[in-house]
């Protein structure tokens, strides 16, 4: 199947009310093994790379970098049963959102969240127009990822969390594809000392207001199961919490069609690679002591695949 714009795959899944999980990757260990839980899912696929990531692959240099994953990407899809795309995720530079955009990603995120409202309409405006007349999309935030917890004032709350009507303006003004609202979610493996609690109240009311795909940032669950196989064999990873699953499905419900999970797939390649390097202290040869850890990463692509209602929409 051919390599798609991210808009094909989002449109679908905004009309049949299913999410897609956009993986970060930043090496070719994770990709193969997120493309083998994808066809095994029959499931359309977001590969999606930060700056960092990008910075890595090319050894320094974005042009690079951004080429590097591209021709890996777009090479691969035209091989392979299900439909790819490839995301650029949080953009905070312009020297990488035009790299992506030369190299032919196809989609950007701009992320200008954290300069206030004008700004943000401004920066994203500019990088629509861009991204546009090239066929790429473009996903934006509004809000800033950061856990909120109980006892937070109502200011407080309202100055971090998305403001719906700001949203609705937002898409009106820039022209934006998807969008990126903070409801309370935040990136890594420690988002919440309590329970997990989003503002489905918020999300609910952005997504009347604009009727775009929705983004979900900071949506990994961290398994228990996982960080614990991780710990057994040296890891330490105390106190970490994400999303619970059925909190995600409540999300799509109320409009999320993209979740993007990173941090998940880290600790389960952790976990297997620890393990194998315990295991088998002779083995030398990274193919195989990748092998287990690609595998934990495949299970948990098709665990979140079947989760957000991805699989068998390829
Ligand atoms: C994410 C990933 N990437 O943009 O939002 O979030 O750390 O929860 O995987 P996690
Ligand atoms: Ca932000
Ligand atoms: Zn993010």
């Amino acid at each position: 199947m051919p390599y798609v714009n991210t808009k094909e795959i989002l449109d679908k899944a905004n009309k049949e009310y299913f999410a897609v999980p956009a993986f970060n990757i930043n090496n070719i260990e994770f990709f193969h093994a997120i493309v083998d839980g994808a066809m095994e899912e029959s499931a359309p696929l977001i590969i999606e790379t930060s700056e960092g990531a990008i910075k890595y692959a090319g050894n320094g240099d974005p042009f690079r970098g951004a080429e590097f994953f591209v021709n890996l990407v777009r090479g691969y899809a035209e091989t392979v049963p299900i439909p790819i795309a490839l995301h650029l995720d949080h953009g905070k530079n312009y020297q990488f959102i035009i790299a992506a955009i030369k190299a032919g990603y196809s989609s950007v995120m701009i992320d200008a969240s954290e300069h206030p409202f004008e700004q943000n309409v401004q920066e994203t405006k500019e990088i629509v127009k861009i991204a546009h007349a090239a066929g790429v999309s473009v996903e934006a935030e509004l809000g800033r990822l950061k856990g909120v917890e109980d006892n937070v004032s109502v200011d407080e709350r309202d100055a971090i969390l998305v403001n719906p009507d700001e949203a609705g303006k937002f898409v009106e003004l820039t022209e934006v594809d998807f969008l990126a609202p903070a409801i309370g979610t935040s990136h890594g493996a420690f988002k919440f000392k309590g329970e997990a609690k989003l503002d489905f109240g918020r999300l609910k009311r952005v997504k009347e207001l604009t009727g775009i795909p929705l983004v979900l940032h900071g949506a990994s669950s961290v398994p228990e199961e996982l960080v614990e196989l991780a710990n057994n064999y040296g890891a330490r990873i105390t106190g970490a919490k994400g999303v619970p699953p059925e909190v995600l499905q409540e999300a799509v419900r109320y409009g999320v069609n993209k979740v993007n999970t990173d941090t998940d797939l880290r600790i389960a390649f952790l976990a297997g690679l620890r393990k194998s390097l315990h295991d088998k202290p002779e083995e030398f040869d990274p193919r195989k002591y990748f092998k287990l850890a690609k595998e934990h990463v495949t299970r948990v692509v098709r665990e979140r695949l079947k989760l957000l209602g991805a699989s068998g929409k390829a």
